[in-house]
């Protein structure tokens, strides 16, 4: 029996020990709520958990390029462009999918009823209009300046024409409690990550065409993957420490539970059921028609990664994390994952579609808003729009959530009705945001297998420069 213990903690020792980080982290944070540590004290405390989002976010940027660009620039153009079509209907289809799972769920239980206003008050006007956030979301897909895109906050589109301010949203992405954000869908802590993922996804597709003369700088990319993984392969080791500051601090800072009460625990409920519904069940059930294999074998592999989005709440810091688990753990294909993997992480967010869909609806209980048939289908096409513009950070759903608000007219303040538990809900539709990229890049390897020798055989399909 030892011997088997040994083995079982020899192969899951980082998994055993992030798991017990959790625990711990929320025992400590519990504990220390009691003591009322100054604000000081605090931010000492959460020195460690801020240090390991750091070393996260580090490492975002140069695996995002170098896998899209690398990943590309191998495939030959019927395989890129098969798997690019096939990727892209797939995420569309199952963040729908997602947005119908949480429009019923929300209809079922009726949330908002226990959280009704008084008629008196009366809901604010929306601050900002829809099309302004969805313009901004598109205006991101093509950074007009890449260092402003990749190294300084987004502030503003000066529009060059004539160099007046085209209207846009600074970009301050920690939702203080009582303002609604307004920030630049599809960004990412002063990364426009979207347009960055656009233009590596472009580059790639070039360098592809380039043949010998795009080889040097594809060899560049592959080299700096590599690297990036070796880099996570290290920093790893220090998660289950940085994991035990980062919830024990997030725990310390969450507003009184008791405070969300009865008014927003049928919220909660609601929109935890859609998530298990959608991540536990629909997804691997999707996995397991498509591929005929194991989901609960192929979650296994992921589960390192599922823990550090649950301590994370970010999907693109733990993006490192899942294309380590799919290569090492479940053999997906290199070549697959460098372009599946960072496009979901970027616009492929069931739960945060699922949770847009269902926050939406439930503002409209609350303020006795009967929506009609065509304003659920516009909840519907902008709850996907925004989760496509949500950055994967903590919160970003919260963000962007004002884009599916404005689109029915409901007032954008009443966010703040749900930001009291937005921190424990934005770690599980994360986690659902990562399941969803990461059983996607499964079914495109299964999809494409035909297009894709085995790695490690000699690749007759890739480009001969590779
Ligand atoms: N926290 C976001 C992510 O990283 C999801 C969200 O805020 O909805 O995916």
């Amino acid at each position: 029996v030892w011997g088997r213990v040994k083995n079982v903690c020899k192969q899951n020792g980082l998994l055993i020990l992030s798991v017990l980080a959790v625990v711990i982290g929320c025992l400590l944070g519990f504990f220390l709520r009691g003591k009322q540590l100054s604000e000081q004290e605090v931010k000492y405390f959460q020195f460690p958990g801020e240090l390991l989002m750091r070393m996260l976010k580090m490492l975002i940027l140069p695996l995002v390029v170098s896998s899209l660009m690398s990943g590309l620039a191998a495939l030959d153009a019927k395989c890129s462009s098969r798997l690019g079509i096939m990727t892209i209907s797939y995420y569309l289809w199952t963040t729908f999918v997602a947005v119908v799972v949480g429009i019923v769920m929300v209809y079922m239980i009726h949330p908002g009823g226990a959280a009704q206003k008084e008629a008196s008050e009366e809901g604010k006007k929306p601050m900002t209009s829809s099309a302004d956030a969805l313009l901004d979301l598109i205006r991101n897909m093509f950074p007009a300046n890449l260092v402003q895109a990749t190294f300084q906050q987004v502030s503003k589109n000066v529009d060059d024409d004539n160099g007046t301010d085209v209207q846009n949203f600074s970009l301050d992405l920690t939702p203080p409690p009582d303002v609604i954000m307004k920030t630049s869908p599809g960004t990412s802590e002063g990364m426009n990550v979207l347009g960055i993922v656009i233009f590596s996804a472009t580059m790639g597709i070039m360098l592809g065409r380039m043949g010998p003369n795009g080889s040097a700088l594809v060899n560049f990319c592959q080299s700096v993957n590599e690297a990036v993984l070796k880099i996570v392969a290290i920093v790893i080791w220090y998660f289950p420490f940085g994991i035990v500051f980062l919830v024990a601090g997030k725990i310390l800072e969450m507003d009184d539970p008791s405070a969300m009460g009865k008014k927003l625990g049928f919220y909660a409920i609601t929109v935890v059921m859609g998530l298990v519904l959608h991540g536990l069940f629909i997804l691997p059930a999707m996995y397991f028609f498509i591929t005929k294999k194991s989901p609960i074998v192929y979650i296994r592999g992921i589960l390192q990664a599922l823990l550090i989005s649950l301590a994370t709440s970010s999907s693109s810091a733990t993006l490192p994390i899942t294309f380590k688990c799919l290569l090492e753990n479940n053999h997906i294909d290199r070549r697959i994952i460098r372009f599946v993997l960072p496009v979901g992480a970027t616009i492929n967010m069931d739960g945060t579609a699922l949770y847009e869909a269902v926050a939406a609806i439930f503002i409209a209980q609350v303020n006795n808003y009967e929506l009609d048939f065509g304003q659920i289908i516009t909840i519907s096409i902008t709850a996907t729009a925004a989760s496509i513009g949500a950055a994967g950070i903590p919160q970003a759903g919260l963000v962007t959530m004002v884009i599916v608000l404005t689109s029915v007219g409901l007032p954008t303040d009443d966010i703040t009705l749900i930001i009291a538990v937005d921190w424990a809900l934005d770690r599980f539709r994360t986690m659902v945001n990562v399941m969803g990229d990461a059983l996607a890049t499964g079914i495109m390897a299964h999809i494409c297998r035909k297009d894709f020798v085995k790695e490690g055989d000699f690749y007759p399909l890739l480009h001969p420069m590779i």
